[in-house]
């Protein structure tokens, strides 16, 4: 089939044939040669052996910490229990200052600590945390700064580094997105008080469930050992709070596997990114997030952004490229700001964050990662291209389908009364 040249009813949305067979997940996990996982599992089945200290994820501990040349990794269940350890050691409270346009986990961990979010714009043009915005929300009760190193590029370090020392605060980063990614040449991990890693399964890292905390301080690290453990510090001895979120034996088998050939997945997720670049370079509707080739990247993310005069909207086109098999994904929409229990709190505390707010509604990720090929990458965008320059006719048709257009608002934005019910 022609992808660049499709009639409308050759949509698979109108019931055409899906351009592609299967499912073109955005990130579909990178696995490793299957022969070092079922060795790394056998070990773990021969010593009898799957969580507690396990010597595959003291192995991969090492090997991680190494990697991102910083001296301490801790590795947890999932980036979410990382976070709110790290909070918890560091004695965080009050109020926190961090993006909205970020993963729903870090608020809630936050609220769910008696910890109140106060969220803070984006740069446009990166879609990371603005360290000037983020100065002007800091008052007395702020108790740690968190911005999100999103889509792997590192933010404003230096600034935030800058903002933390002189008012005293504690900055942690969320480098969920951030693994083997650079700034300033230093890898990611050794920034901040400390950095927090998820290594879920749709990670360019992984270990099916997983997250780590990195940090230069070995008291904290050392805190945060005890405290992934029920705060045991010997067989029958607790030394504080704690909780359980340890790494099994099957998890760390993984991130072992993965480890041994991410630089073949970097590699190839590097090609489908510039794949993805050329063909969309003379497409004036999108644009696609530009990466420093000074820096170390890991090109997982296709994320995208449609332009104010695209003819067609986000919604719509993610509509039509998934019922394409293009699994195409909103992020991180519609803001965490705009998700419960934030987006019930009275109008008086509704954040004003304009930047947040608009990339929000033209934001969305494509298939990317070793998975896809160039050659899938490109016929992607021949797709895209096809679907933006039918866009007028396209959405036509599909709000006379009944599909409804859902990114005209986001959730709780308030309508404006009628004057007549003024
Ligand atoms: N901070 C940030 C900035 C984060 O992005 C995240 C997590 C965190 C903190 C918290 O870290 P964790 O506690 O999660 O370690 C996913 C992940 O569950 C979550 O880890 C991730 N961010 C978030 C952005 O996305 P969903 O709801 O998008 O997952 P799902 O099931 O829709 O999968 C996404 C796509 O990947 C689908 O097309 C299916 C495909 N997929 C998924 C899995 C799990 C596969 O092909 N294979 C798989 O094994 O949440």
């Amino acid at each position: 089939m022609n992808l660049a040249d499709r009639s409308l009813n050759d949509y698979a949305v109108f019931g055409g044939q899906p351009a592609f067979t299967s499912a073109l997940h955005v990130n579909k996990p990178w696995v490793g040669r299957k022969q070092t996982f079922d060795a790394h599992v056998n070990t773990a089945w021969e010593n009898r052996w799957f969580s507690n200290e396990g010597s595959l994820q003291r192995t991969l501990e090492s090997k991680l910490a190494q990697r991102l040349g910083v001296r301490n990794c801790v590795l947890v269940s999932n980036g979410t229990a990382a976070m709110g350890l790290v909070l918890a050691e560091l004695g965080i409270s009050g109020e926190v200052i961090l993006p909205s346009f970020t993963f729903i986990s870090t608020p809630h961990q936050l609220v769910s600590r008696g910890i109140r979010p106060v969220y803070c714009d984006i740069d446009p043009a990166t879609g990371n945390m603005s360290a000037a915005h983020c100065e002007r929300l800091i008052t007395d009760k702020t108790g740690a700064i968190i911005p999100t190193h999103l889509w792997g590029r590192a933010c404003d370090v230096d600034a935030f580094e800058h903002v933390s020392r002189r008012r005293g605060i504690p900055l942690i980063f969320d480098a969920a997105h951030g693994f083997d990614c650079s700034y300033g040449g230093r890898k990611i991990g050794g920034f901040g008080n400390a950095e927090v890693f998820s290594f879920h399964a749709t990670k360019s890292f992984h270990t099916a469930e997983g997250g780590a905390i990195t940090c230069t301080d070995d008291d904290l690290a050392d805190r945060l050992r005890r405290a992934r453990n029920f705060g045991f510090v010997g067989p029958d001895r607790v030394a504080g709070v704690g909780t359980n979120a340890k790494m099994s034996e099957l998890s760390a088998a993984m991130g072992l596997t993965n480890l041994e050939s991410f630089d073949d997945a970097v590699a190839q997720s590097r090609d489908v990114y510039l794949a993805y670049r050329d063909a969309l370079a003379d497409n004036p509707n999108v644009s696609l997030i530009p990466f420093n080739e000074q820096e170390s990247n890991n090109f997982w993310y296709i994320a995208l952004t449609l332009s104010p005069s695209c003819p067609i909207s986000r919604d719509d086109v993610t509509t039509i490229l998934r019922a394409e098999n293009v699994l195409a994904r909103r992020y991180f929409y519609p803001g965490c700001h705009r998700m419960e229990p934030f987006l019930s709190a009275p109008d008086a505390q509704q954040p004003d964050l304009p930047a947040t707010e608009q990339i929000a509604k033209v934001c969305f990720t494509l298939p990317g990662g070793p998975e896809v090929t160039p050659q899938i990458a490109h016929e992607v965008c021949m797709l895209l291209d096809n679907i933006i320059k039918n866009g007028a006719r396209l959405t036509q048709k599909l709000r006379a389908q009944g599909i409804p257009a859902a990114d005209t608002a986001l959730p709780g934005d308030r309508v404006p009364k009628p004057e007549s019910m003024t």
